[in-house]
C-alpha cells in the first residue's frame, strides 16, 4: 500500500477540479497562458499578472485525432498534446489566451507550427546548447522579445518590479519542491515516486503559487513526521531512481507498477523531478539575464552536448542511495534514445548498478511485456 496523502486526488481528478478553478478565474479576467515545458520561464507569465497551465498530453485518448495531420510514428506526448487541441477535448487548451512554447526537440517545435494554426502560438528560440559566445546572448534577447509579445498579446507592461517579485516566488516555489522531492533521500523512503509524479503534474492545475507552496510544505512536514513514527529503523525495498523522458503518460503503467512490483521509486532524474528546481534564479542581477542563465542550465537531451545530465544523476545516485536506474523512453524520442548509451555505460560501469531501458508509448499494448521486463530487472536487484 502506498503511503498517499489522506486528501490524495489522482491525475484526472486533480485535472478536473482546476477546470472549475480555472473557469472561475477566466470569469474574473485573469489571462491564461499554455505552457509544454520545463524551459518556459514561467516568471515571465505571473510578472504579466497571467496564469500559466501545463498542457503537456498525458493521454493516448486524443492520439488518434493528432494522426489525421502528424506521423504515426512521433512521441506519444507531441501527438497527445496536438490531439487535445485539434480535438477541442480540453478545457485548459480552450481558455489558453495564448500558447507559449519552445523549439526544443524536433517533433515539437514542428508542431507548434500546426499548432499556432488553431492558437496564437510564440515559440521561443532555445539554442541548441550551451556553449559559444552567443548561446546565452541569443537566449537573453528571447526573453525580451517573449516580455514584448507578453506585453502585447495579454494587454499588459511588464515591469522590472514585477518581473523580481515573481522570480522571488518561484524560487520559494522551488525551494518547496525541493524539499518535497528530498524525501526520498531517507531510507526507506516514506514517499512513494507515484505521488511525487502525480503531485508535480497536478500542481499545475492550482493556480494560485502561495497555496501551491502551502500544500507542498504541508505534505513535506507530514512525510518527515511519517518517517520517525513509522518508517525509521524498518527495512528499505530496492530504490529506484527513473530517468529519461517524462513519465506523466506512463504513470500507471510503469512508475506505479515498479511500487506493486516491489521496489521504491526515490527519484526523478527527468523533468518530474529536481531537474528544474534545483537551481534557483539569481535575485541579484538584471532579471532578464538571470533567467536566461538559469533556463540555459537545464539539462534536457535536446541540448548539445548535454553533460550536466551525467552529473546530475552522478549526484542523485548517491545522494538518494540508489540501487538501480530505470530509464523511460517514449517511442521516437531521438534525443533520449540517443542518450541512452551513455547514460547506460556511465550507471553500469562508473556506479557499478544494473540498469533497465523500456521504450514505451501511451497505449497498454506492451503492459505484460513491460512488467515481466520490471519484474525482473527487480529480481536482480534482489540477488
Ligand atoms: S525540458 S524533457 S519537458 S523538452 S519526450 S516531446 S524531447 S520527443 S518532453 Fe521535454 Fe522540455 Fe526536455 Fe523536459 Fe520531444 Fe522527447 Fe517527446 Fe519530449
Amino acid at each position: 500500500m502506498l503511503n498517499l496523502p489522506e486528501n490524495f486526488q489522482n491525475y484526472s481528478e486533480a485535472r478536473q477540479q482546476g477546470f472549475l478553478r480555472l473557469k472561475e478565474l477566466k470569469e474574473s479576467g485573469k489571462k491564461v497562458v499554455g505552457i509544454f515545458c520545463t524551459y518556459t520561464p514561467t516568471e515571465l507569465i505571473l510578472a504579466a499578472g497571467a496564469v500559466p497551465v501545463g498542457l503537456c498530453g498525458v493521454s493516448d485518448e486524443p492520439i488518434p485525432f493528432a494522426e489525421k495531420h502528424l506521423p504515426k510514428n512521433l512521441c506519444p506526448l507531441i501527438k497527445s498534446s496536438y490531439g487535445f487541441a485539434i480535438s477541442d477535448t480540453c478545457p485548459y487548451f480552450y481558455f489558453s489566451d495564448m500558447i507559449l512554447a519552445e523549439t526544443t526537440c524536433d517533433g515539437k517545435k514542428k508542431m507548434y507550427e500546426l499548432m499556432g494554426e488553431i492558437k496564437y502560438t510564440h515559440v521561443m528560440q532555445l539554442p541548441q546548447g550551451r556553449s559559444g559566445n552567443l548561446a546565452l546572448e541569443s537566449w537573453y534577447s528571447e526573453m525580451l522579445r517573449l516580455r514584448d509579445v507578453l506585453n502585447q498579446q495579454l494587454g499588459v507592461e511588464i515591469t522590472d518590479d514585477d518581473l523580481r517579485k515573481a522570480i522571488h516566488l518561484k524560487n520559494r516555489e522551488r525551494k518547496a519542491m525541493l524539499d518535497y522531492f528530498e524525501i526520498g533521500k531517507l531510507k526507506p523512503t516514506p514517499i512513494s515516486g507515484y505521488e511525487i509524479s502525480t503531485v508535480i503534474d497536478t500542481n499545475s492545475f492550482i493556480f494560485d503559487t502561495e497555496e501551491k507552496i502551502s500544500i507542498l510544505e504541508k505534505r513535506t512536514a507530514q512525510l518527515r513526521q511519517d518517517y520517525e513514527e513509522k518508517f525509521k529503523g524498518k527495512p528499505s525495498r530496492p530504490r529506484i531512481l527513473i530517468t529519461g523522458c517524462p513519465t506523466g503518460g506512463v504513470r500507471e503503467k510503469i512508475i506505479r507498477q515498479i511500487e506493486e512490483l516491489g521496489a521504491d521509486i526515490v527519484g526523478f532524474e527527468n523533468c518530474c523531478g529536481p531537474r528544474a528546481q534545483k537551481d534557483m534564479v539569481d535575485e541579484n542581477k538584471d532579471p532578464y539575464l538571470a533567467l536566461a542563465e538559469k533556463y540555459l542550465r537545464i539539462n534536457c537531451s535536446v541540448m548539445s552536448p548535454n553533460p550536466g545530465r551525467i552529473e546530475a544523476m552522478a549526484e542523485m545516485i548517491d545522494e538518494y542511495q540508489v540501487d538501480g536506474v530505470i530509464e523511460v523512453i517514449l517511442q521516437a524520442c531521438h534525443t533520449f534514445a540517443i542518450e541512452s548509451y551513455r547514460i547506460k555505460k556511465f550507471v553500469t560501469e562508473e556506479k557499478h548498478l544494473p540498469f533497465l531501458s523500456l521504450e514505451t508509448d501511451y497505449s497498454q499494448a506492451d503492459t505484460g511485456q513491460i512488467n515481466t521486463r520490471i519484474s525482473a530487472f527487480l529480481e536482480i536487484l534482489a540477488t
